[in-house]
């Protein structure tokens, strides 16, 4: 009998929705519990020593850290998303670290309280944006068969859905590659399934209850 997998969710967190790509990618079922990271239940707490999600419950067992899970899962199941070749695997795992530095700079963007801190960190993810233009091949993916890079990143690409709407930040732009990645990955099924139906909207109010310098676009 396979162990009973459960992924430990928020509703916009994008580091669960890598591990919930990666299941889709693999068709293995999951039930998934969802929790308020700003009111963390006490057995959330108990399970996940950093209080964050996601965390993979096997049977009675908890892992935490994506990274972590998506390596657990490339282990013992099947559709491989890493590449077989040991340095190119290595070199996606570097890439999938760059995503996180990524993902912490969407959050800096979106925390930022002035003008010019928000327009520093434009920048810096203008510049992460222009290396992965100059990285990437011909497509569709980042490097061959889809790979757990592009677990990654489509997560990455779902924010710009809603800050595309809020104003033109110039972040992506004159990025070919990077756009038709962007819009390969949009359409990807397990990509697409990773979120609820109402993500956008929970996504907004998040951004607006940030009292940032993005907020005040969008009163
Ligand atoms: N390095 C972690 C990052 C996970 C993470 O930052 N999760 C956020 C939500 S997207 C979280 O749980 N934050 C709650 C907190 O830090 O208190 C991973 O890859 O799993």
């Amino acid at each position: 009998m396979p162990p009973t997998l459960t992924l430990v969710s928020h509703h916009l967190c994008p580091y669960v929705q890598r591990a919930a790509i990666s299941l889709a990618e693999k068709s293995v079922p999951f039930d998934r519990v969802y929790v308020d990271l700003a009111d963390k239940p006490a057995w959330f707490l108990d399970l996940s020593p950093l209080g964050k999600t996601p965390v993979l419950k096997v049977d009675d067992r908890a892992i935490f850290e994506s990274a972590v899970i998506l390596e657990y899962l490339e282990e013992t199941r099947p559709h491989p998303l890493h590449p077989a070749d040991p340095l190119q695997r290595a070199e996606h795992r570097a890439w999938i670290e760059f995503g996180s530095a990524v993902l912490g700079d969407i959050a800096g963007l979106y925390s930022a309280k002035n003008e010019p801190a928000f327009a520093a960190k434009a920048e810096t993810l203008a510049a992460k944006f222009a290396r992965l233009e100059s990285h990437l091949g011909d497509g569709p993916w980042f490097d061959g068969d889809f790979s757990l890079v592009d677990t990654v990143f489509g997560p990455v690409f779902r924010y710009f859905d809603v800050f595309d709407r809020i104003g033109e930040f110039g972040i992506l732009a004159g990025k070919p590659k990077v756009a038709a990645w962007r819009k390969a990955l949009a359409a990807r099924p397990s990509i697409r399934h990773a979120i609820g139906a109402d993500y956008e909207a929970r996504l907004e109010s998040f951004l607006i209850q940030r009292n940032s310098h993005l907020s005040t676009f969008m009163h």
